[in-house]
């Protein structure tokens, strides 16, 4: 059985491209936490949309399950083979068409990491309005599949709001393509908009047509000190409101900056180490600094430090970015990437510690994230990867917050049984009648978002 997947799939994208070599797919296999791990008997690497609709085709008449991979930069188990699926690699279509720098509208093929397409932008005078820290990495393809979100999403939208049309593959093998770039274009269901957030399990994404936003170089970057969590979390409201040119608020705690420190020899920030922390960025046609200097002097802030020179302002995200990895140091987390309502955020803050203590006693848990959107990661380390009594415990917590289970990273398999705290039982019926006229064989990405 094996051989014939691997020499159909040869067939179909030429033998170089389907890697079979346990010491090269193994890489392919393991989640970027280290926390989900399985096996595949071929990683297929086709080149073209043609292509992939070969390979999707053969693998449906065949019973074959697909797990799609962009960059693999995932944070919920969504992107490898736990069954021993074949994964079919996105990376080779890396394509970034030329901008459109009339429209502010770029084409780009599934696997252009968000860097091209944030570089592509910036050539051309524009630039792409979804950011965060795995941007090199990461890619379009995976971007959509998981309508990520990052820093920016309170200036302009999600990556959802951001996809004017996608070119994608469907369970069948058939291809369905708009590319078009029709802002205003109401001609029936909105395809982008249902492959935003599917996790691979209703299409593969081989393109999209991005809207592009105006370019804005004058920057300010403030990293700020509060003595309590509710004076950082009010000022993020009071920031808001005060500047049109605010592009990001973060959180951050005492501890997790610390880590960072520790972890990348860096310097504390600040003179006096702070309870709570917020990174600020500003960005305009002109200086921004003088706003953002009143707007602070508004705040309980106990101390800042401010850049505008490149140099110095990606040292200052640093601590805000550095958390995934120096947290991934300590072990395989438990990653929980929740929203809740600005009015429950801070009592979520207070208790979330406590409620996962009562589960095991050895944890530590880490809290930062995207202040502007009530988004907060909710990491847990020191516990046993696989003891799903702690994601029912800060998942629960949520949900008797009235808050969302998955802010940005998406189900994956990591939240696929808590699903029902967000969803009703009609709704999840609905996405399973979506996922069968689309994928009717059931062969894309089975072990997520879903339940069997
Ligand atoms: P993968 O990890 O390869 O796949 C993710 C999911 O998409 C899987 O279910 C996979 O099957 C599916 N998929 C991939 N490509 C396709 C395709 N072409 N068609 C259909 N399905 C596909 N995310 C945020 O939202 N905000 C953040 O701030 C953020 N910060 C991060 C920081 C770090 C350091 C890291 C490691 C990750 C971060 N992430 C963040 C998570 C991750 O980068 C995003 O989820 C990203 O969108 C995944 O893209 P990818 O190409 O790596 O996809
Ligand atoms: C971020 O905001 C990412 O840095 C990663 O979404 C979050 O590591 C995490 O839990
Ligand atoms: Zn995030």
């Amino acid at each position: 059985m094996t051989l014939d997947v691997v020499d159909s799939l040869r067939s179909v994208v030429g033998a170089a491209h389907v890697l079979t070599d346990p010491s090269v797919t193994e890489s392919y296999a393991v989640d970027w936490t280290g926390r989900f791990a399985g096996s595949t008997p071929a990683v297929v690497r086709p080149a073209s949309t043609t292509e992939v609709a070969a390979v999707v085709e053969w693998c449906a008449d065949n019973g074959v399950a697909v797990v799609p991979q962009g960059g693999n930069t995932g944070l919920v188990g969504g992107s490898v083979p736990l069954r021993r699926e074949v994964v079919l690699s996105l990376r080779r279509l890396d394509a970034v068409s030329a901008v459109d720098s009339v429209t502010g509208q770029v084409t780009v093929a599934a696997g252009a990491t968000i860097a091209a397409v944030q570089r592509a932008a910036r050539g051309a005078g524009w630039e792409y309005g979804v950011d965060w820290g795995a941007r090199d990495t990461a890619t379009i393809g995976g971007s959509i599949a998981t309508n990520a979100g990052g820093s920016k999403v309170a200036r302009y939208g999600d990556t959802r709001a951001q996809v004017l049309g996608v070119e994608a593959v469907l369970g069948d093998g058939s291809v369905v393509s708009h590319l078009g770039g029709l802002v205003k274009d109401n001609t029936g269901y909105h395809l982008p908009s249902l492959l935003c957030g599917s996790e691979g399990t209703l299409g593969i994404v081989t393109g999209a047509r991005l809207r592009l936003v105006p370019r804005v170089d004058e920057r300010v970057v403030a990293l700020l000190g509060f003595a309590r969590v509710d004076d950082a979390l009010a000022a993020c409201g009071l920031l808001r409101r005060s500047l049109p040119s605010l592009e990001a608020v973060e959180l951050m705690f005492d501890d997790g900056l610390a880590l960072v420190c520790s972890s990348f020899g860096l310097s504390q920030p600040l003179p006096a180490p702070a309870a709570a922390y917020l990174l600020v960025e500003c960005a305009d046609r002109l200086d921004p600094s003088d706003a953002l200097a009143s707007a602070v002097a508004a705040l309980r802030s106990t101390g800042a430090a401010v850049a505008t020179e490149p140099g110095r302002r990606a040292e200052l995200w640093r601590y805000r970015e550095g958390h995934t990895e120096a947290i991934n140091l300590l072990g395989p987390p438990h990653k929980l990437d929740v929203t809740l309502p600005p009015a429950a955020l801070a009592a979520f803050v207070d208790s979330v510690g406590a409620r996962v203590l009562t589960v095991d006693r050895r944890a530590q848990v880490w809290l930062f994230g995207h202040a502007a959107d009530g988004n907060l990661h909710v990491n847990v380390t020191g516990v046993d990867p696989s003891d799903e009594r702690i994601d029912s415990a800060v998942l629960d917590l949520v949900a008797e917050h009235r808050g969302s289970i998955s802010a940005e990273h998406g189900i994956g398999t990591a939240k696929k049984q808590w699903l029902h705290l967000n969803r009703s039982a009609a709704e999840i019926a609905a996405m399973q009648s979506i996922k069968r006229a689309l994928d009717p064989h059931g062969i894309l990405n089975p072990n997520v978002l879903l339940p069997s």
